[in-house]
């Protein structure tokens, strides 16, 4: 399998963040391309700052709510000591598509707003000399996009429709790179462990570019860097006698070090890469991790904050991780894109569980009506169709080739709330799954089921491993009558156990708080009735056996298009969106920590 090596620095190579301040300039009339701004020092004198969205940098509504082109731009010294090295540019995401130059040569081009990609770029570099980087981030969502969305053309210009609640933020929100590799490199490694007993198996395959003739060494180092197995050549497999597994609470690693050897045994590459031995597996309505049934307790979240807006921050996720842990959570999930690879190591190193879901949000006319205000067919020639299935697959491998070392990733979920309910909902995920399964034949697949796809109408929930089901009774229905509310969740809960017998996660569960607004009895927009809302829902899990999970919806408020059913974003976070706790973030602490 492909996989997608993240920048490492190691003997044989060398990493530069391209981060800081870069010239940026907007074009709301389609001229760059046209007019070649990659040629030239890009117009006006506005910089911003990478990585972070462009969108809340400047009090203007032109630049919050830009639709189309955004240009960056930095010029950057090439290391003189890179002569002879391959190197190579690098962008962890550019949302949602981008373009790249590097002065006069077009370089990358690339679909998708979360995830890497790179190009080698040695023959355009002089090591010593500068390059300018020119990237034009283009912002529109289509139905040829994933997610999907359309753009109106209006007197006033043109406006971005979307079909998912979250604020569409854009720009260069991950790291830019340029990192060398030797000429013949270790150009992917693919890492499946395995547990018997006190005994772990890694089983790696290997994949070099060049270097024929080369051998290769694999050695596994504990966290204490103490050699625990070797082997030779790839694929491979490596023995690790009394094992150390990765487990939810503490993430153990070890470190995996390819190295390809040329003659005389001379290290040619060398790349190393943290893993984790645990095993995954679903039996009947048990998600079993190393073998032992685990109960997921957390979130799904956002890549979400003020000023920086989708921009990977180290001390927000550093802060989320700790507040994660106060509470006593153990997982989240990676709602609804996946998110920074940092994120993904910082949780492989704190144990934490991830459930990593693809942009594949807002296929669902159902909800387009609610949150785009536009009535179509989901699925049709116009709309979701052939080439956006193409788009989304795409998505799905560049996801799994990204994420797959990683040992917090237990479980994929392909989709967010999508039409499931229709024929041609079942003919467009059959595929997807098939294709997830075999890109990964070792986690389960799942998608995050919409509440009004309930048991009797869901036609594709066979094809998966686990039920996620995002509910909101006692908010989107039975408003403020937690009693009704409570009645209906538990009976169609009970019809999911009986139709299914698969595990169930409830990966979004919630209500909207305003933080400070309080009232007895408590009503709807009230800390006391978000805290009731979630009581309400664990009181119906903890009833359920098949019930394995509960992530709430959200773990902080985040910023949304302006809609009537949001006060400045959606309030369901626990947290405000600067990270303060609502009196549910308490409460949850008393359950999850086992307080009470
Ligand atoms: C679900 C979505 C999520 C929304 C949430 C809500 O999956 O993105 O933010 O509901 O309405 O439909 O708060």
């Amino acid at each position: 399998m492909a996989t997608m090596l993240a920048p490492r620095d190691t003997p044989t190579r060398e990493r530069k963040a391209l981060n800081g301040l870069w010239r940026f300039a907007l074009d709301a009339a389609d001229d760059g391309r046209v007019q070649g701004w990659w040629r030239q020092r890009l117009p006006g004198s506005r910089e911003v700052p990478v990585p972070s969205s462009y969108n809340d940098l400047f009090p203007e509504a032109d630049v919050h709510d830009h639709v189309g082109d955004a240009w960056y731009q930095t010029v950057v010294r090439v290391p003189e000591r890179w002569r002879g090295e391959r190197i190579v540019l690098r962008f962890d995401a550019a949302t949602h598509r981008a373009v790249v130059w590097i002065d006069e040569t077009k370089v990358l081009e690339h679909e998708g707003g979360y995830t890497p990609f790179e190009a080698d770029v040695t023959d355009l570099v002089e090591p010593g000399g500068e390059i300018r980087v020119t990237a034009v981030v283009d912002n529109i969502l289509s139905w040829q996009s994933i997610p999907p969305g359309y753009v109106e053309e209006t007197p006033d210009g043109r406006r971005q429709r979307y079909f998912h609640d979250f604020f569409n933020y854009a720009g260069l929100h991950r790291t830019v790179w340029l990192y060398t590799t030797p000429g013949p490199y270790i150009a992917d490694v693919t890492v499946v462990t395995e547990l018997n007993g006190s005994i772990g198996t890694v089983r790696y395959e290997v994949e070099t570019s060049g270097g024929d003739g080369a051998n290769m060494l694999v050695t596994l180092r504990d966290a204490e860097e103490k050699e625990v197995a070797h082997a030779t050549g790839a694929p491979g497999e490596l023995t690790v006698e009394d094992v150390h597994p990765w487990r939810p609470g503490e993430g153990y690693l070890y470190e995996l070090t390819v190295e390809l050897r040329g003659p005389g045994d001379a290290t040619v590459d060398v790349y190393s890469l943290p893993i984790g031995i645990r095993t995954v597996r679903v039996d009947g309505a048990r998600f079993l991790i190393n073998g032992d049934p685990f109960y997921f307790k957390g979130f799904g979240k956002h890549e979400d904050s003020a000023v920086r807006g989708k921009g990977h921050d180290d001390a927000f996720m550093v802060h989320d991780f700790a507040l994660m842990d106060w509470l006593g959570a153990n997982s989240f999930r990676t709602s609804h894109y996946p998110y920074a690879e940092e994120v993904l190591e910082y949780a492989d190193r704190q144990g934490i569980v991830v459930i990593g879901e693809v942009a594949a949000v807002g296929l669902n006319a159902q909800l387009g009506e609610v949150l785009g205000g536009v009535s179509f067919t989901t699925f049709s020639e116009e709309t979701v169709n052939s080439a956006t299935h193409e788009v989304h697959s795409q998505a799905i491998r560049e996801l799994i080739a990204r994420d797959t070392n990683h040992p917090c990733v237990v479980l994929w979920s392909i989709a967010n709330e999508p039409e499931s309910w229709t024929p041609e909902s079942r003919a467009y995920f059959e595929p997807l799954v098939a294709e997830t399964r075999r890109l990964d034949p070792t986690r389960p697949v799942a998608f995050a089921n919409f509440m009004a796809a309930t048991p009797d109408r869901d036609v594709i929930s066979d094809l998966f491993d686990v039920l996620m089901l995002n509910r909101y009774h006692g908010w989107y229905a039975q408003t403020g009558d937690l009693a009704a509310a409570e009645r209906s969740l538990e009976q169609e809960l009970r019809a999911w156990v009986d139709k299914h017998g698969k595990p169930i996660v409830f990966t979004e569960y919630g209500a909207d708080a305003v933080a400070g607004a309080h009232a007895l009895p408590p009503g709807p927009w009230t800390e006391e009735y978000q805290t009731d809302v979630l009581a309400m829902f664990h009181r119906v899990f903890d009833r359920i056996d098949a019930v394995v999970g509960e992530q709430i919806w959200n773990f902080a408020d985040f910023a949304t298009a302006p809609g009537i059913m949001r006060v400045d974003g959606n309030k369901k976070g626990v947290f405000t969106r600067d990270r303060r706790p609502k009196a549910a973030a308490h409460m949850l602490r008393r359950r999850w920590r086992r307080l009470q």
